[in-house]
């Protein structure tokens, strides 16, 4: 099994552990926390170390995935993909075995795709996304980079998700509509 970093040691990070055994293509080496962190767990996971770390692991060739959320902002992913990046570090996509992802859909470097998750023909999501727990992404959408489509959320047809954007649980967005970059959309809002 290839050796996989989390960063990011918080409550997504729970949730994306699961995601990554029950796909079992990876081994999870640690997270990444920050400095108070180190020494605990989060599950069965021990926190190995900071971001200072993350070249020492690309060395090692470990993959990443970042294990931090985004709601208000994707700053702090953003800034932390980066860093992964330019320390010559491999990014893993993680696709849960309880999602349905369309053999013609693309996913990017960094994106999870978790526990129930649709995501039909023709879409192509982005790197550094997380498609969360049931979100439904009907056919010929467009995510951008660093968005996330939280719990419940759905997409019809040939919707757009510009770059860090943030669609909210179980809100519901119609087809056809573009949504602008750094979009913050609320839980169950109707976008039509
Ligand atoms: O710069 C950092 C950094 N800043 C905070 N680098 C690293 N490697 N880790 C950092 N952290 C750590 O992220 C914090 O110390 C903390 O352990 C974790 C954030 O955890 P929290 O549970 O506060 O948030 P989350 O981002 O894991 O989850 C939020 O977003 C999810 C999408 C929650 O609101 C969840 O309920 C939500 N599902």
């Amino acid at each position: 099994m290839k050796k996989l970093i989390l960063i990011g040691g918080g409550g997504h990070c729970k949730s994306c552990i699961d995601v990554v055994e029950s796909e079992g293509k990876y081994s999870i080496e640690g997270i990444l926390d920050t400095e108070d962190k180190v020494g605990g767990k989060v599950l069965d996971f021990e926190i190995i170390g900071t971001d200072d770390d993350i070249e020492k692991f690309a060395k090692q060739g470990c993959e990443f995935l970042i294990t931090l959320g985004q709601i208000k902002s994707a700053e702090l992913r953003k800034k932390l993909y980066e860093k992964v990046k330019i320390a010559g570090g491999k990014f893993a996509t993680v696709v849960s075995p309880d999602a349905y992802v369309s053999k013609y859909a693309s996913t990017g470097a960094g994106t999870i795709i978790m526990n129930g998750a649709f995501v039909n023909a023709g879409t192509k999501i982005g790197n550094n996304c997380i498609i969360n727990t049931k979100a439904v992404i009907e056919h010929d959408c467009k995510i951008g980079d660093n968005c996330h489509i939280a719990i419940g959320a759905v997409l019809a047809g040939e919707v757009t998700v510009e770059q860090e954007s943030f669609i909210g649980a179980n809100a519901t967005v119609v087809q056809g509509v573009t949504i602008p970059q750094k979009s913050f959309i609320k839980a169950g809002s109707l976008i039509k």
